[in-house]
């Protein structure tokens, strides 16, 4: 009894002490063993969510402590969160996974909206449309989406301790674009292009105005390295580790207009400057390294939908 009196007072000082450096209060309750876990369930349980809509519970829960950067510790935050959200309005989600995926999608939209690196911002119907299917199936009403959405554009996120290194600049994909010479895949001339990365994929064209591109290259499974060329400078290369000798998965657009598979066993690429090149290729390697806080989503959006379907 004596423990649990003092687990108690040990909670309400991590929950109210000011001054306590909140990223090791996220450190701490993310950890994973039995009683840290019971720790986190308790601290979760001093927050009180009755009546809140989702985006001012995140406002309450988000600002008592700094998420940490570990997607495993992230997912246990975020579920004991979900739970005691629904604990405290056992009518507004079917499930806690609903609320766990919403809640990663208000984070998301947090950083989409606010942060001035993010050209593309989602409108309302987007947002909407994102989060289609996932109360177990069924759509959550349109009027609570828009509530929340206009919440979120109308005030972001309070933050502790922003170094940087927290879940909305974790979302935040970087894009480049520019000038590139390529070499050919199997006939090696190297050609001006104009490159555009973005969503994992590199595109390049021919004149920085063509709607179309010449080539599309999916990043995925791919990796990038500083390679030596004899005859140009600044080189790069993109290739696939797994499977040396064969095809990069992409397609390119012959001369004559048809679009073919590509055929480049990896794409040789140079800069015009070392910076450049090293630019280019910190840009890839983060669009290739996959997003662990994607996956977490994935999976939970995977179950409520195909829960709802084996109903
Ligand atoms: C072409 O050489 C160009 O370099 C193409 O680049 C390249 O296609 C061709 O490679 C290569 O044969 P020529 O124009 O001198 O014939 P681009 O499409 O940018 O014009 P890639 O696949 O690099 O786009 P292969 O792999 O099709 O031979």
């Amino acid at each position: 009894r004596g423990k649990l009196i003092w687990k108690h007072s040990g909670m309400k000082f991590l929950y109210k002490e000011e001054g306590l450096n909140k990223t090791a209060i996220g450190d701490f309750l993310g950890e994973r063993d039995d009683m840290h876990l019971q720790i986190l369930n308790s601290f979760v349980e001093l927050h009180e969510f009755s009546d809140l809509n989702l985006v001012q519970g995140l406002r309450q829960f988000l600002w008592s402590f700094r998420l940490p950067g570990e997607a495993q510790k992230i997912d246990r935050m975020m579920e004991a969160f979900a739970t005691r959200y629904c604990n405290c309005n056992p009518t507004v989600f079917q499930s806690t996974d609903t609320c766990y995926i919403l809640s990663f999608a208000i984070i998301m939209l947090n950083t989409s909206l606010h942060n001035p690196n993010v050209k593309d911002k989602p409108t309302l119907e987007r947002f909407i449309s994102m989060n289609q299917g996932i109360n177990n199936g069924e759509d959550l009403p349109d009027e609570l989406l828009t509530k929340l959405y206009e919440s979120i554009q109308n005030e972001p996120f309070k933050i502790p301790e922003d170094d940087g290194n927290d879940l909305t600049h974790t979302f935040f994909n970087p894009d480049r674009e520019g000038w590139l010479l390529k070499m050919g895949g199997r006939v090696k001339t190297w050609k001006r292009r104009w490159f555009i990365l973005t969503d994992s994929c590199l595109y390049y064209f021919k004149y920085t105005t063509d709607k179309e591109p010449r080539g599309i290259i999916p990043l995925e499974n791919l990796c990038v390295r500083e390679i030596e060329d004899l005859n140009k400078q600044y080189c790069l290369e993109i290739y696939n580790p797994k499977s040396k000798g064969q095809k990069i998965k992409a397609c390119k657009t012959e001369n004559d207009g048809r679009v073919v598979e590509g055929k480049h066993q990896s794409y040789r690429i140079s800069a015009s400057t070392a910076e450049e090149r090293d630019e280019w290729i910190q840009s890839i390697r983060a669009s290739t390294s996959k997003d662990p806080f994607y996956d977490l989503v994935t999976v939970r959006k995977k179950k409520v939908i195909s829960k709802a379907q084996n109903d």
